[in-house]
């Protein structure tokens, strides 16, 4: 290495890494499994070690916060309630506090993890800011981004990336740290470093996470692009909502280059603190996205270009040890200097993506004139994930003028796909029209708010993103099947979950769908799970069972099914009035509950695990969701009892009880309707069910 010698060769960067295994003392109280636990900073710094990165590092010990720095972002009553969580005092009550929050677990290690992790993320903040280390990356747990200033969340106890950040601006005027850009590139929505800066433009916050159209956690509708700051800190709160799932490398590439990069040209942060997260990583259980550890380096280095490369990665999500392994590894490198090759696999951005951008930009330009440059023309994109169907439209929609808003692009996709392809737009609800903001305000209309937005000058000060009204719009483009063995077999019965009404042998009206058109198509199909009836009577039907499908696949047993082509929005109403979760209020309207059961996320996560048992209405008879298979490319769904259910039903503790005559009828006529059994076959169809038993 004669070159090391001439002195001619820059100094390897500085780079600071915290870890500390104190902090994996915060764990579920009886050692329950639990996506956040102590093994992810382990499988991390194994990693990191093993790959001889750790010993190229500074090394540095966690170090505890002091409550008067943890106090410039939470309330005295949180900061008390997180010290004395882990004593004595609170080992008989400590559970039932977790569940005063959402989740949230304690035990006696988490008083002391959650001050390390806050202080361990001003501890590396500082020495970069002083420029003792380049950058740094501090191994942390308990995560922190959707603490709330008052209240515990999502996993985090204390906010750690927003403490240290006041900590540069409040305490430390010596490091001459003015202006901060965090980036929030965990998969879920940085809800408490949004509030705790919302009004202040020393901080510019940016969160890239999956939305789903508000059905993914964190759930609420401060998610949304339409979401800016307030006060002095309008333009400087910066969300990218995902309409769904599988982003991956292209998609993020497309959001820093077209959003991020040139606002943070424009910002010019003194340091960037990222909310590094790993749960958008290709493999994570919870995030459903796919950023590969080569698209983690090359978002980070594209980072690196400001702020003379001060950068702090505090971790947060990331639930696949070896995703996040790998891709904190991959980080590491970048910040040691490391060349890599980056070889996406999938280079081309989703159509949504190309959408959400502009969606972004077109709120934010005002605030950053350089968003309000040409975007390029004919990128190549490709479609959204399988289960979003072209929304063909049915005539009466006048969306074709939103047409030339789209990119020029679909054109290029070379899979073959392109001619299946529309947009998931959410025109006629007035939600995104052209030209307008897709914010709704309760104090304006939506026309009101555009011209607010339009004239730049005003902007409603509390905005609240209708959320239900979001999700009906949204799901009601995704079509499935839904597949009904029971009563719902005859058509004009299901028909009632629809248009509302009865038939005969029904005790109930249904209340129907919020969209009352009909299926687009029907379809029958056998599988291979058991058909019976439990329960001793409905009051629907009165007394006698009705049917169930085992969620157990078993390949003796054959059941018939009748599929129905409807939208998510339909297979949610559907599955409310199964569940019995919609009410007459008062004035006779019907009450549906305000957001869906099943949203694109649910969706996925029913499609790759065949079930989901929806925890929310466990009690209810139909909680299980599964997934049959698929037909068009399309999920077919059901939903019957958990199999916990079945269990009960073994044993005795459930009753098993043979249908009513009334609804047996209703099940022979299906199946004879449906052209797939005659009467005779259809009756010792439903009755040898009956019989067997489970
Ligand atoms: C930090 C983080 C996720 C919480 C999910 C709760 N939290 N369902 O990733
Ligand atoms: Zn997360």
């Amino acid at each position: 290495m004669a070159a090391a010698a001439s002195g001619s060769v820059p100094a390897a960067p500085r780079v600071g890494l915290l870890y500390d295994n104190r902090m994996c003392a915060h764990a579920t109280p009886d050692g329950e499994d639990h996506p956040e636990n102590p093994e992810r900073l382990r499988a991390i710094w194994r990693k990191l070690a093993a790959e001889g990165i750790a010993s190229r590092c500074q090394v540095l010990e966690a170090k505890e916060a002091n409550e008067s720095h943890i106090a410039s972002v939470h309330t005295q009553d949180h900061i008390k309630l997180m010290r004395d969580i882990s004593s004595k005092e609170y080992d008989s009550s400590r559970d039932d506090i977790a569940k005063g929050f959402n989740s949230i677990y304690f035990n006696e290690g988490s008083s002391e993890s959650a001050f390390l992790a806050a202080g361990s993320v001003i501890e590396v903040s500082e020495k970069v800011a002083a420029g003792e280390l380049n950058s740094a990356i501090a191994l942390v747990r308990p995560p922190g981004h959707h603490a709330e200033h008052d209240a515990a969340m999502g996993f985090c106890l204390f906010n750690n990336v927003a403490v240290a950040a006041n900590y540069l601006l409040n305490e430390r005027p010596d490091l001459c740290i003015k202006k901060i850009l965090i980036v929030d590139w965990d998969v879920h929505h940085g809800n408490g470093t949004q509030k705790m800066f919302y009004d202040d433009p020393r901080v510019l916050f940016f969160s890239v996470h999956r939305f789903d159209f508000g059905s993914f956690y964190p759930s609420q509708g401060d998610a949304s692009h339409c979401f800016i700051g307030e006060g002095a800190g309008q333009g400087y709160n910066i969300n990218v909502p995902w309409e769904h799932g599988k982003c991956g490398d292209a998609d993020y590439l497309a959001v820093w280059d077209h959003i991020l990069l040139p606002i943070a040209e424009a910002f010019d942060p003194d340091i960037i603190l990222v909310s590094a997260g790993f749960d958008a990583a290709l493999g994570d259980p919870l995030g459903g996205c796919c950023i590969t550890p080569n698209g983690y380096a090359l978002l980070l280095t594209k980072l690196l270009g400001f702020a003379n490369g001060r950068v702090v990665m505090a971790l947060e999500g990331g639930y696949n040890l070896k995703s996040i392994a790998n891709s904190v590894c991959a980080c590491a490198k970048v910040l040691l200097g490391d060349k890599f090759a980056f070889n996406a696999r999938e280079k081309r951005p989703f159509e949504s993506t190309w959408r959400v951008i502009k969606m972004v930009r077109d709120e934010l330009k005002t605030y950053w004139p350089v968003l309000s440059s040409k975007l390029p023309k004919n990128v190549p994109l490709r479609s959204a994930p399988l289960y979003i169907e072209p929304y063909a439209s049915s005539g009466s929609e006048s969306d074709v003028e939103d047409v030339d808003e789209l990119p020029d692009a679909v054109s290029s996709v070379d899979d073959g796909l392109s001619e299946r392809i529309t947009m998931l737009k959410l025109d006629q609800d007035n939600v995104a029209t052209k030209n307008t903001s897709s914010c709704t305000t309760v104090e304006q209309s939506p026309t009101d708010s555009v011209q607010a937005q339009n004239d730049g000058s005003v902007v409603a000060p509390t905005r609240i993103y209708d959320l239900s009204f979001t999700w009906r719009s949204a799901l009601s483009k995704v079509y499935v099947w839904y597949a009904s063995f029971g009563s719902n077999m005859w058509t004009p019965r299901f028909l009632c979950y629809i248009e509302g009404g009865k038939v005969d042998g029904m005790s109930i009206s249904c209340f129907g769908s919020h969209d009352t058109s009909p299926p687009r198509g029907t379809m029958w199909k056998n599988v291979p799970h058991r058909l019976f009836f439990g329960r001793s009577s409905t009051p629907c039907w009165g007394t006698g069972g009705v049917a169930f499908l085992n969620p157990e696949i078993n390949y003796n047993d054959k059941s018939y099914i009748c599929m129905y082509k409807i939208t998510l929005e339909q297979f949610n109403d559907v599955l409310f009035q199964e569940n019995r979760l919609v009410d007459s209020s008062e004035d006779g309207k019907s009450e549906f509950p305000d957001s869906p059961l099943i949203g694109l996320s649910e969706m996925e996560s029913i499609s790759s695990n065949k079930a989901l048992h929806l925890e929310s209405i466990k009690d209810s008879w139909y909680s299980n969701v599964l997934h049959l298979g698929e037909e068009d490319g399309l999920p077919i769904l059901t939903m019957t009892c958990p199999s916990t259910d079945v269990a009960r039903h073994k044993s005795g503790e459930l009753p098993l009880a043979p249908p009513s005559e009334t609804y047996s009828a209703t099940l022979i006529k299906g199946l004879v309707e449906g052209k797939q059994l005659d009467t005779k076959e259809a009756a010792n169809y439903i009755n040898d069910a009956a019989v067997r038993g489970l």
